[in-house]
């Protein structure tokens, strides 16, 4: 059960879903982001390429994401060291249930989740460094927000290319598939106090699930 208002296409194989979440789903998903968050292997703030830090905090799951060397690995080897925990099936669930209500069928084996305090940002960036075939075909990356409204800016495959901005509300589910599967993306700022009260949560987590 959702409360689905539908499903706006944004490009060709990017669809924004909004309101894809219930209060209840949200909630729930906030208290698993902060669960899996306060476990020795939870969010920590990563360092790129280059020394600077993120302005967001990272947890992985089913593989970790290297921001040293943007490769995949088992281990946080740019941090700790410690084993990546599996992606749990009810998260790769709703990420599946996600893909079926934009036309496609899809198994995750990675989750990426970023949480966004007040002040965070996540620059223009690609999401390339999943398997070749997967990036050759489009396989979609399926996305949720929970707590604060973030702008999210959609570019073209050039970082120079145009963007549009769109509203990313608690709750809210993004497909990127295909043709979209390369478009430059990142988050320039969130909304502070924009979340559902319910929350308790002046940030916002987004999770990002991949097929490797
Ligand atoms: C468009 N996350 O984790 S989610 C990321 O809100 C990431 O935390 C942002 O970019 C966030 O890599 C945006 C929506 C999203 C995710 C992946 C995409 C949009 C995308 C890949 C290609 C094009
Ligand atoms: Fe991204």
């Amino acid at each position: 059960m959702n409360s689905a208002k539908g499903l706006v296409e944004i490009a060709p194989g990017a669809y924004h879903l909004p309101s894809y979440l219930t209060n209840q789903e949200q909630l729930q998903l906030v208290i698993r982001c902060r669960e899996l968050g306060t476990q020795p292997t939870g969010f920590y703030r990563p360092t790129v390429r280059g020394g600077t830090k993120m302005r967001i905090e990272m947890l992985c799951l089913g593989r970790h994401w290297n921001p040293m060397t943007y490769r995949y690995e088992p281990n946080r080897s740019d941090y700790d060291g410690k084993a990546v925990p599996p992606l749990p099936a009810d998260l790769s669930t709703i990420a599946g249930r996600v893909a079926t209500a934009a036309g496609f069928l899809f198994e995750p084996d990675i989750c990426i989740s970023n949480y966004y305090p007040p002040d965070g940002r996540l620059g223009l960036h690609q999401d390339k460094d999943e398997h070749p075939e997967t990036l050759r075909v489009g396989i979609p990356i399926v996305s949720l927000s929970v707590g604060n409204t973030a702008q999210f800016v959609l570019g073209g495959m050039r970082r120079k290319d145009p963007t549009r901005t769109i509203l990313l509300a608690s709750g809210d589910a993004l497909v990127l598939a295909g043709p979209s599967r390369l478009r430059y993306h990142g988050v320039p700022r969130i909304l502070s106090e924009s979340g559902p009260k319910e929350l308790n949560l002046n940030g916002r987590f987004n999770l990002t699930f991949r097929r490797y």
